[in-house]
């Protein structure tokens, strides 16, 4: 009776935990076979992917232990590795420059902040203390800056702080959102998504919030901007009629195209360290 209790208990959670976030997969697409290679393969959620900068490891976040957690595994899907363990939900990896540190979202249950830790999961560190959400944590290639959103003005802006948390400069003053900040592989600009012209569309600045430049402009939702390794075109996810695809836009010419199939369901992507492939979430159903 009681194991047949603890059973219909741990359903029940269960179905608790699968209701909170879409089951979703780690794809890799390349971009020249336009072949796409499945990852993960599991009934959770399995989301933001990002490559390691010296093409080794993919970091991602899944909540198939519970809580949202951090992990890694090698670009083949094997060897995977569990980074977080705490009932706090941890989300949004960012590699550093160097590969060895991770940013990292940390909700707690009341609010968002980042956090840093070393890439094997140890020495953690709390970098914004604020009773707002904060997070999308992106750093300068140098690894000295940290650029990140939150809604402490009460929507989202862009801040920019120092990689020990100190010296805040709020970037972006638009009174919409504006999220998703990542700085050029250069260091001298940051891409972003905001909302400021009616619906989401990709900007860039330059790092201390001037030169803003709108990239995109149309009536779909673009969020999500990934620089290209050589810095010269931005990957971006397109909503359109309730479908995530992702794109690519040229700096130079802003033109624009759809990398991904229209009957491929995806979500946040990275580039490869070598741009020939693109790592990103997928939803098989
Ligand atoms: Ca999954
Ligand atoms: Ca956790
Ligand atoms: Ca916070
Ligand atoms: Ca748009």
């Amino acid at each position: 009776m009681r194991i047949l209790l603890s059973l219909i208990i741990l359903l029940l959670s269960q179905e608790v935990l699968y209701s909170q976030r879409t089951p979703s997969e780690i794809a890799i697409f390349n971009l020249e076979t336009k072949e796409l290679i499945r990852l993960t393969s599991n009934e959770f959620a399995d989301e933001e992917p990002e490559w390691s900068p010296d093409g080794s490891l993919i970091i991602f976040d899944s909540n198939r232990a519970g809580s949202n957690d951090l992990y890694q595994m090698k670009p083949d899907g094997t060897d995977v590795i569990r980074l977080t363990y705490d009932n706090a939900k941890e989300d949004h990896g960012a590699w550093s420059g160097d590969g060895s540190k991770l940013l990292f979202q940390y909700d707690a249950g009341s609010n968002t902040d980042v956090w840093l830790m070393d890439k094997d999961g140890k020495n953690r560190m709390r970098l914004t203390e604020n009773p707002a959400r904060d997070g999308w944590a992106d750093w300068s290639p140098d690894g000295l800056k940290v650029v990140f959103s939150s809604d402490r003005t009460g929507n989202r802006e862009i801040y920019l702080m120092n990689s020990d948390g100190s010296n805040v400069i709020q970037l972006t003053f638009s009174n919409t959102d504006n999220t998703d900040p990542t700085f050029s592989p250069d260091g001298s600009r940051i891409a972003f998504n905001s909302e400021r012209d009616g619906n989401s569309e990709i900007y860039i600045m330059k790092t201390d919030g001037t030169r803003q430049m709108r990239l995109t402009q149309n009536t779909y939702y673009d969020e999500r901007p990934d620089w290209s390794p050589d810095g010269l075109n931005i990957l971006f996810s397109r909503r359109a009629d309730g479908e995530y695809s992702l794109w690519i836009i040229n700096l130079e010419s802003l033109e624009e195209y759809r990398v991904t199939p229209q009957n491929i369901r995806v979500g946040r992507a990275h580039w490869s360290p070598n741009g020939k492939m693109i790592v990103t979430q997928y939803y098989p159903d």
